[in-house]
């Protein structure tokens, strides 16, 4: 079980993208669970404001200490201290995302998320508060949101009871570190292709060394830097 807080201004986009499909049959069977805190709930201002201008000047706005701050509180105090609990920036100036930190958080109870908007957040309130900053690639969107809702979609997939049987299979080829091999399925000609004739052979030893083959083959040409990892584990295996 792993709970997600996400600190946004923008609640129904987030819940609205977490709520449909796996992700939202899983948090209804309580595998997962899913909350949004929206920060503007929390400002001080009469206004509603939660932005300011830029000490120093420049384009753009920031988001305040105060209302991440309290909002962050809100969670912090139902989570309580017994509970150990990461605090993640979405920024694009954090580590990359990758299977391997999805692994880790899986692992946790309860992952906290701050997405930002406008030019970010005001830096004392970080510095207070945050525990890892990660970024999901190398481009720039407008907001923490998509990149909240993209990392819970990975990490939430790994926690037991999420995907069901005929889900699970597809963890193990991106988290053995190659590409997966082509599928087919009816009808057996289409187009004039037909599907390569071994998988129609009932022989499994024989499927599963062809599958393995396209999967190095395919992770050779299109991502060489997986493949000289993937060489690098193996070579020593095989000593
Ligand atoms: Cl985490 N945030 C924003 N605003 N842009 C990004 C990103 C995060 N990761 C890649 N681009």
């Amino acid at each position: 079980m792993v709970a997600f807080h996400i600190l946004t201004l923008f609640p129904e986009m987030v819940m609205q993208g977490l709520s449909a499909s796996i992700l939202g049959r899983a948090a209804k069977s309580g595998c997962i669970s899913i909350e949004t805190v929206n920060i503007r709930d929390y400002t001080l201002d009469k206004h509603g404001k939660v932005d300011d201008y830029t000490y120093g000047g420049g384009a753009g706005m920031l988001m305040q200490a105060q209302p991440v701050y309290d909002a962050y509180q809100s969670v912090a105090g139902r989570i309580g201290q017994e509970r150990a609990h990461r605090v993640v920036y979405l920024t694009p100036q954090g580590k990359t995302f990758c299977q391997e930190m999805a692994q880790e958080m899986a692992q946790e109870s309860d992952l906290i998320f701050l997405c930002g908007h406008y030019e970010g957040i005001d830096e004392r309130v970080l510095e207070e508060i945050v525990t890892d900053e990660v970024s999901i690639g190398d481009y720039v969107l407008t907001g923490g949101e998509l990149p909240a809702m993209v990392m819970i979609d990975a990490i939430a997939r790994l926690v037991p009871g999420v995907l069901h049987n005929g889900e699970s299979a597809q963890t193990e080829s991106f988290g053995d570190g190659l590409l997966e091999y082509p599928q087919y399925s009816r009808p057996e000609v289409w187009h004039e292709k037909r599907v390569p004739e071994i998988l129609l052979s009932g022989d499994h030893a024989k499927v599963d060394a062809w599958r393995l083959e396209q999967s190095l083959q395919r992770t050779k040409e299109r991502r060489p830097d997986l493949y000289a990892k993937y060489q690098e584990a193996h070579a020593v295996e095989k000593k």
